[in-house]
């Protein structure tokens, strides 16, 4: 059977990650729920005891209920398609940031935006910190800050601080401190059920950084500028600040604001559309 299952596997192509009942037993392999990652049940795992499942996220009777969609002309959704573009094209990551506030009702709206993105069986499984306590942001800072000097004199390497050097970024992030808002995305890998059962969040880690995507959009159409980071390290001292849960890990760090009015950005260019468009 072993071996039937080890051909079949080698002459098909690779199938989805295997769904794991989410059961106490299988987080040791739904651990290896690593989003796009294949995943290998072990041996002893095959047989899912109906006792460890859980019961599924959804009722197998849940409603379906109508679709409701507006249809575009084709130049209605031609000039919109452009507009958008034209919007998400000014969008650059900025690293001087102005101390002007931003309102809290903003920061709500681009939260919820980043909310209606997709999620593995629809578990929605990030957490968004936004942070405006000074005292906070300084923490954050702190810990930030003592990370990165050691990522860059000695974590990441003559190539990679070589790389970086022209877009003039350093272990110093005064914007921490300036900026009204930090935003820190958090991905959950598991829910934890009343009873202490852990429930499995498939691709977590995509449907998180899915959501961050839309987040930018979002702050970018709000009129206000981001810097996109993944603070190599911090994550538990940071989980542990904001006392984040044991199943959330830091994806993303977001400084929000306005730019500062000397505010400039590298010069760079985007690929052209036919460097990153392939039409078959
Ligand atoms: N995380 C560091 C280093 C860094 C890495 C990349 I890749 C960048 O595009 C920019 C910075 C920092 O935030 O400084």
């Amino acid at each position: 059977m072993l071996l039937a299952r080890h051909l079949l596997r080698s002459t098909t192509t690779p199938p989805p990650p295997v769904a794991t009942p989410g059961s106490n037993k299988n987080m040791r392999t739904s651990k290896v729920v690593t989003d796009t990652e294949r995943v290998e049940p072990e041996d002893d795992d095959n047989n899912e005891d109906e006792e460890d499942l859980l019961p599924p996220i959804w009722p197998d009777d849940l409603e379906q209920i109508p679709y409701i969609h507006t249809r575009l002309t084709v130049e209605e959704s031609e000039k919109r398609s452009l507009q958008f573009y034209n919007q998400m094209n000014a969008r650059r990551s900025v690293r001087f940031f102005s101390s002007d506030p931003v309102s809290r009702t903003v920061v709500e709206n681009i939260i919820r935006t980043a909310g209606t993105g997709p999620s593995g069986a629809h578990t929605e499984p990030w957490t968004f910190v936004a942070v405006c306590d000074p005292d906070v942001k300084l923490q954050i800072r702190d810990i930030v800050e003592a990370e990165e000097e050691i990522n860059y004199t000695k974590r990441m390497g003559k190539q990679w601080v070589a790389d970086l050097k022209a877009l003039k970024t350093t272990w110093v992030k005064e914007y921490l401190t300036e900026v009204p808002w930090v935003l820190l995305v958090f991905k959950q890998a598991y829910s934890t059920l009343p009873d202490g059962r852990k429930r499995t969040h498939y691709y977590h880690e995509i449907s998180t950084a899915l959501a961050s995507g839309l987040l930018l959009a979002a702050i970018q159409y709000a009129g206000l500028v981001t810097l996109t980071s993944t603070p190599l390290n911090c994550g538990p001292a940071l989980r542990s600040l904001l006392d984040r849960p044991q199943n959330e890990k830091l994806l993303l760090l977001l400084p929000l604001g306005y730019p500062s009015p000397s505010a400039t950005v590298p010069s760079l260019t985007r690929k052209p559309l036919e460097d990153i468009m392939v039409v078959v």
